[in-house]
């Protein structure tokens, strides 16, 4: 019997731009129709930097034309369509009236709260509405479940290496790792040397797709964070992979040694800019890592280099997909040290005396980007030492970064630099004082404190908070094998240094919440 062909309706979600996602790969060029939506309930659900929005409609609206000169259909709808509903359930329950396909089809979004509101829209749906697994990541959620299942801790490093067999990425013939050693991470902390600057980047020509998104971004959302231009982005496939070469060719080589250095008008060093383009699906993390590590074997970069990057493609990015699929929706509301302070409204303007925040908060404001470093030492840390509310702390981080989406943003702010989940991601705080800021890097000769002073009108805040930091938290802490020296250093201080510290975090906490640090 001939059966009659059935169209299918295709999403594409602003991050899911990979042609070898089920949902683009099965497509029937003859029947099914892909929608892709720029809406704005998504632009807005944080305040999202301009750059993120830009880059995302400008990649979006560039992977509709590939589609489109490949011969399949496409509904694309703009920011600025008048009869845009402006969300994505919405576009999608529109599209059904207007094209009346047989079935729905969706790939898992990245974040939980899109997935709830796929899942209630399949009960609201008139045909059937099918959220197809996401198979870029190199981890399934069973096989992460598999991983974790009667495990006491879930530590990335074990999850690593079990991930590196798996993919047989740095591996000698006999099962043990390249180098004799699972990490190299020891050799990638060295302090920034005299004149350490970033390697010359690519930057894109803005075609006429790019510069119709910049016009529309400025014109809808002239009051959003963030500077808009300029923009040089990649925004293709095509172009993502001339970065990704880029990348190997010339930065690779010193990813690790500085990997943890932080250098005033140098926001990017040797890292290698890659997460918005892999978290879009413009780049596939398992061809990342792969060319990171012919680069090794070919002995165009250093062992330390290479295992450091695919460690955090590899290991880090999966682990914290794993670890957000395992414990949401509670892992954003986690509080585990009780930090309610309210976000500082530095955080958005950059205005504050301590030169290590301007910095890295500078970085952010023009590039929607800062590096690993400075996410988790500098403004995490802060956070982390001043008390600020992770859940506000996380919009921030979710709002401000190119690369974030909440699978990755929220472990990473939530468990790494906040610790609020307790401990589930991190086995300690990265708390660090002004001592740590000022040997990596070289942000405190401009700064009006001094990092050698804890107590005073110039002491550097980092340090009496720091102190407190681990006063308060003492009961939490103090068993914990992996910081031995904090509580002996505390007690040894003796009852005068340690009341004073105790009071001069309270003076920065005073100035913090009068706008005055
Ligand atoms: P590189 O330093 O060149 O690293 C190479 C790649 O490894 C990255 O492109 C990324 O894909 C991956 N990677 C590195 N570290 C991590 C990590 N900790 N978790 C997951 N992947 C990692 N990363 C995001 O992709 N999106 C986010 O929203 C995000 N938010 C963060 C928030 C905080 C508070 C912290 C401390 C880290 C956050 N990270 C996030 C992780 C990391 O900082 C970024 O992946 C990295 O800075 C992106 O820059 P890059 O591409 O130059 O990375
Ligand atoms: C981040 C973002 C933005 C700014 N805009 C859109 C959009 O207009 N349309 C869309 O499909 N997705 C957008 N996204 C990404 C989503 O908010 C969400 O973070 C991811 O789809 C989660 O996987
Ligand atoms: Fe930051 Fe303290 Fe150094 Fe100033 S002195 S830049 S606040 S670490």
């Amino acid at each position: 019997m001939h059966r009659l062909a059935e169209t299918v309706l295709r999403v594409i979600l602003g991050d899911q731009l990979s042609s070898r996602l089920d949902v683009v790969a099965g497509a029937d060029k003859d029947h099914d129709v892909f929608l892709i939506a720029e809406v704005m309930a998504e632009a807005s659900y944080v305040r999202h930097h301009v750059k993120k929005i830009a880059f995302l409609f400008s990649a979006m609206r560039h992977f509709a034309e590939a589609l489109r000169s490949a011969g399949y259909r496409v509904r694309y709808v703009t920011l600025d369509d008048p009869d845009n509903s402006q969300s994505l359930d919405g576009e999608i329950r529109r599209a059904v009236v207007a094209l009346a396909p047989d079935r729905v089809v969706v790939t898992e979004p990245g974040e939980w709260r899109l997935r709830e509101g796929f899942e209630a829209l399949r009960l609201a749906l008139s045909v059937p509405l099918e959220i197809q697994p996401d198979t870029r990541f190199l981890c399934s959620h069973a096989e992460f479940s598999a991983w974790a299942e009667g495990r006491h801790e879930l530590r990335m490093e074990y999850f690593y290496r079990e991930m590196r067999r798996r993919h047989d990425l740095l591996m000698e013939q006999d099962g043990k790792p390249v180098g004799g050693r699972w990490n190299f991470d020891t050799e990638n902390r060295k302090p920034p040397k005299a004149g350490l600057e970033s390697p010359p980047r690519l930057s894109f020509r803005k075609d006429r797709i790019t510069l119709e998104v910049l016009d529309l971004v400025k014109r809808i959302c002239p009051d959003f964070y963030g500077r808009l231009e300029p923009f040089h982005f990649a925004v293709t496939r095509r172009q993502a992979l001339q970065e990704l070469d880029h990348f190997i060719d010339h930065i690779l080589p010193g990813f690790g040694d500085y990997q943890d250095a932080m250098v005033r008008g140098e926001p990017y060093l040797s890292h290698s800019l890659l997460a918005a383009y892999i978290n879009a699906g413009l780049l596939y993390p398992l061809e990342v890592c792969r060319k990171a590590e012919v680069a090794y074997r070919a002995g165009r970069a250093p062992l330390n280099a290479a295992e450091g990057f695919i460690r955090q493609i590899l290991g880090w990015r999966e682990y914290v997909r794993g670890i957000y699929w395992r414990f949401m929706p509670g892992y954003i509301e986690r509080n585990a040290l009780g930090a309610v302070e309210p976000l500082p409204g530095f955080y958005w303007t950059g205005e504050t005396r301590m030169a290590c925040m301007r910095e890295a908060l500078r970085h952010t404001y023009d590039h929607a980007y800062s590096h690993h470093i400075q996410r988790l030492m500098i403004t995490g840390n802060f956070a982390l030492l001043a008390g600020i509310d992770p859940k506000e702390a996380h919009e921030w981080y979710l709002a401000v970064y190119a690369d974030a989406y909440e699978w990755v943003e929220a472990p990473n702010t939530i468990g790494m630099a906040l610790y609020a989940d307790g401990g589930l991601l991190a086995s300690k705080p990265y708390a660090a004082s002004g001592n740590y800021i000022s040997r990596m890097s070289n942000f405190c000769d401009g700064c009006a404190y001094d990092p050698s002073l804890s107590v005073g009108d110039r002491a550097c805040p980092f340090n009496a908070l720091y102190w407190d930091f681990f006063r308060r938290h003492r009961e939490r802490f103090s068993g914990n094998a992996r910081m031995p020296y904090v509580y002996s250093t505390w007690d040894k201080k003796g009852a005068d240094q340690q009341e004073a510290l105790s009071r001069q975090a309270e003076v920065h906490r005073v100035a913090l919440r009068e706008g005055r640090l």
